[in-house]
């Protein structure tokens, strides 16, 4: 009986968090694929004989990685999913799942691919992810900015209202095309110039990812000064591992917003406050690959009690086995901080966006229109 009453209070508080309206800006693409669909595309692949599916299933199923083994199964992933088609159902699926957890405003980044054997490029690719975000149709979705179908269709509906019987939700999204460390400056200078061109389809600016031990940032520092000057939105992933040199470097570089900072020494934290950078912080993926001690350790505090901009996000919710939803929980049981605190954290991250103002004005709205019903 006890245990029953306590499997319903925690099912009545997840609720809680999944029904807040939420703000995610560091989610990857293919790391927040659902798990029944990775099953799905390696057993596919294995009845092909292209992949040994049981060993493929034991590594998927797997639950704790290292940051090494991560990105070893990201290079699975890639092989699974790295076909136009399967890229369009990814990016539908995710965005799906992300609205249906109430985010309300979603940055997807992924890292435009060429793949010469299957006739890919990296414009096909980004081609194949619009093309999944046009497929979506259990929620409402705006992610082409300044079109005037897009947004009539947005503005016209409240968030979450009663549609022929049904609540539909709506998201807003918009995309970061990533430059992977393992790259080359050309490469990553073809990636800006694709996102530049696809600008007016809702991407918003560039992510500088991949395993933190691979390359040197310097690389990249072309094609990111010249996305900064063509006015493109930058976020770095930086200090994920202890790099002390690149992590100053990066934080003189002024990036709009940075992602991760788990390695930051004393300079590092001083740079940063002085800037306001604005830090997207990953807690499950940085206890999971021990890229922080413990979550008591966890630089999310001393962050929120100075008043430093941040942000909670996912991540890799594939991967990491989460969803923004379970990382607003994470954080309200791990720091004591109540429901409307974390309320108002959700509803700060509309600043640090990429997005331009009207939609920030449309997200006030949303956040507003939640708070009336709070109170
Ligand atoms: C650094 C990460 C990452 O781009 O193929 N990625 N880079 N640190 C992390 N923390 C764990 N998680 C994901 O999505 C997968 C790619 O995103 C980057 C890696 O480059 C990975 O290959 P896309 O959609």
């Amino acid at each position: 009986m006890l245990q029953i009453q306590a499997v319903l209070r925690t099912e009545k508080e997840m609720e809680w968090w999944l029904s807040m309206p939420k703000v995610e800006l560091h989610a990857h693409l293919n790391g927040s694929i659902r798990d029944s669909t990775l099953l799905e595309v390696a057993r596919t692949l294995g009845e092909k004989g292209i992949i040994d599916f049981s060993d493929v299933e034991h590594v998927i199923m797997k639950n704790d990685r290292s940051l090494r083994e991560v990105f070893k199964l990201f290079d699975l992933i890639h092989i699974l999913t790295t076909d136009h088609a399967t890229v369009t159902r990814i990016a539908k699926e995710v965005i799906e799942d992300f609205a249906a957890e109430n985010v309300v405003y979603l940055e997807l980044r992924t890292t435009p691919k060429r793949n010469d054997s299957i006739g890919m490029s990296k414009r096909s690719y980004m081609e194949a992810v619009l093309k999944g975000l046009k497929a979506v149709s259990s929620v409402d979705i705006a992610f082409i900015p300044y079109n005037e179908d897009a947004t009539s269709l947005i503005r016209s509906l409240p968030t979450n209202v009663e549609c022929n019987g049904a609540t539909r939700k709506k998201i807003y999204v918009r995309l970061l095309l990533s430059i992977d460390r393992r790259e080359t400056t050309t490469a990553a200078m073809e990636t800006v110039m694709l996102a530049l061109e696809m600008r007016h389809l809702g991407v918003v600016g560039i992510d500088l990812s991949g395993n933190p031990v691979v390359g040197e940032w310097i690389t990249y520092l072309p094609a990111l000064k010249f996305a900064k000057e063509q006015g493109l939105c930058v976020t770095l992933h930086c200090g994920e591992v202890p790099n002390p040199k690149e992590i100053q470097e990066m934080l003189d570089f002024l990036p709009q917003r940075i992602g991760h900072a788990c390695y930051f020494q004393k300079e590092d934290w001083e740079k940063l406050k002085s800037s306001n950078i604005p830090v997207e912080i990953c807690l499950t993926s940085n206890i999971r690959t021990a890229s922080i001690q413990s979550i008591e350790v966890h630089h999310f505090v001393d962050l929120y009690k100075e008043k430093h901009p941040l942000v909670l996000c996912t991540d890799d919710s594939g991967v990491f086995s989460t969803s923004l939803s379970k990382e607003y929980k994470y954080a309200a049981s791990s720091f004591g901080l109540g429901k409307m605190e974390m309320f108002e954290l959700a509803k700060n991250a509309i600043e640090y966006i990429f997005a331009d103002g009207s939609v920030k004005n449309d997200l006030r709205a949303i956040f507003a229109s939640e708070t009336k019903k709070l109170n």
